[in-house]
């Protein structure tokens, strides 16, 4: 507790702070990790579904699998997790999040400097002439990807069209080229989007404090964020429910849950 009040004096006298999350702030929010025990990745192989290779061989099942996890997100909040870094945000003088999540969960909560690392997986990305789409204009060319379509689907009427009578021709159709529209994220093997991985490197490479919230930090170049952020002098902080390979070089480590940590450090 003593810790706690030091760690809040300092965070309201700095400039910069950044908040760097991954998969397990939005655990809380009942969107499942990918790695650990009731990970994504212990039921689902990463390299069928998650890489250009497999979108290639099997469009189809790669869709089904996003359409599932955006069902989920599209039916989940954000947490007090979510809500407390947006409050910091208005609090503090110079807030950024810096996220790998596609969930959007932190532009709904109320952030507003948030940098999507891995996209976002209500877009639509056409691999093969680089188009991208917005939410809207997805939606528009893919209606089962409309957030309120899903939302509104039962398990019975998703089970029946998405899962058990899902054919190409319902696939969607790039505008410009004519081949089929990947969602909107970065997969294994692809490049993250520069411009904001520039502005990341940039901004966690001089800031005072860095928050490493909900992550394995295991995937690259994500994880050199806060390894940059330690060199140029911030005072770097974890907050997971386990330990990480991040954990040993931490100034400051908080083993419990990211909704929990954040809220006690917010009031
Ligand atoms: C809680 C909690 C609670 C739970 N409270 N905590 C250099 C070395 C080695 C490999 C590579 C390298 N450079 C590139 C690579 C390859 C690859 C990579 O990094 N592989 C590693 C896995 C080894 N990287 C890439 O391919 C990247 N591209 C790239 O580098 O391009 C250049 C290039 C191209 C070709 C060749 C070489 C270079 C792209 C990476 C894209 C990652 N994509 C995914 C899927 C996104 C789409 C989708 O959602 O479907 O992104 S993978 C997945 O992992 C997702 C996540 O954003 C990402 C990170 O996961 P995250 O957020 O850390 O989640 P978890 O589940 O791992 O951890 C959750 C944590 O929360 C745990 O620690 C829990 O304890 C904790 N937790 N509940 C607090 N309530
Ligand atoms: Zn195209």
């Amino acid at each position: 507790m003593e810790n706690l009040k030091i760690l809040k004096e300092k965070l309201i006298q700095s400039n910069r702070v950044v908040f760097f999350t991954g998969a397990g702030i939005s655990a809380e929010s009942g969107i499942p990790t990918f790695r650990g025990k009731d990970g994504l990745w212990n039921r689902y192989s990463p390299t069928e579904l998650a890489t250009l290779d497999a979108f290639i061989e099997n469009p189809v099942r790669v869709w089904q699998w996003y359409l599932f996890r955006m069902r989920l997100i599209a039916k989940a909040e954000p947490n007090s997790g979510h809500l407390a870094i947006s409050e910091f945000e208005r609090l503090l003088r110079d807030v950024w999040v810096i996220t790998q999540n596609v969930d959007g969960l932190h532009f709904r909560a109320g952030s507003k400097r948030v940098i999507e690392l891995h996209g976002n997986i209500f877009r639509g990305k056409c691999r093969f002439c680089g188009k991208e789409y917005s939410e809207k204009e997805f939606s528009s060319i893919f209606p089962f990807s409309g957030r309120e379509v899903l939302k509104g689907m039962s398990d019975d009427e998703f089970n029946e069209t998405v899962l058990k009578n899902f054919t190409k021709d319902v696939l969607p159709v790039c505008k410009v080229c004519g081949e089929i529209v990947g969602p909107g994220v970065v997969w294994f093997g692809e490049i993250l989007p520069e411009e904001a991985v520039e502005k990341a490197f940039e901004i966690s490479s001089a800031c005072e404090f860095f928050f490493s919230i909900g992550t394995s930090a295991v995937v690259q170049p994500a994880a050199l964020l806060p390894i940059y952020a330690k060199r140029g002098g911030a005072f770097l902080v974890e907050i997971n429910l386990e330990e990480t390979s991040l954990s040993s070089i931490c100034d400051a480590v908080f083993r419990d849950s990211a909704g929990k940590v954040l809220s006690l450090i917010l009031n």
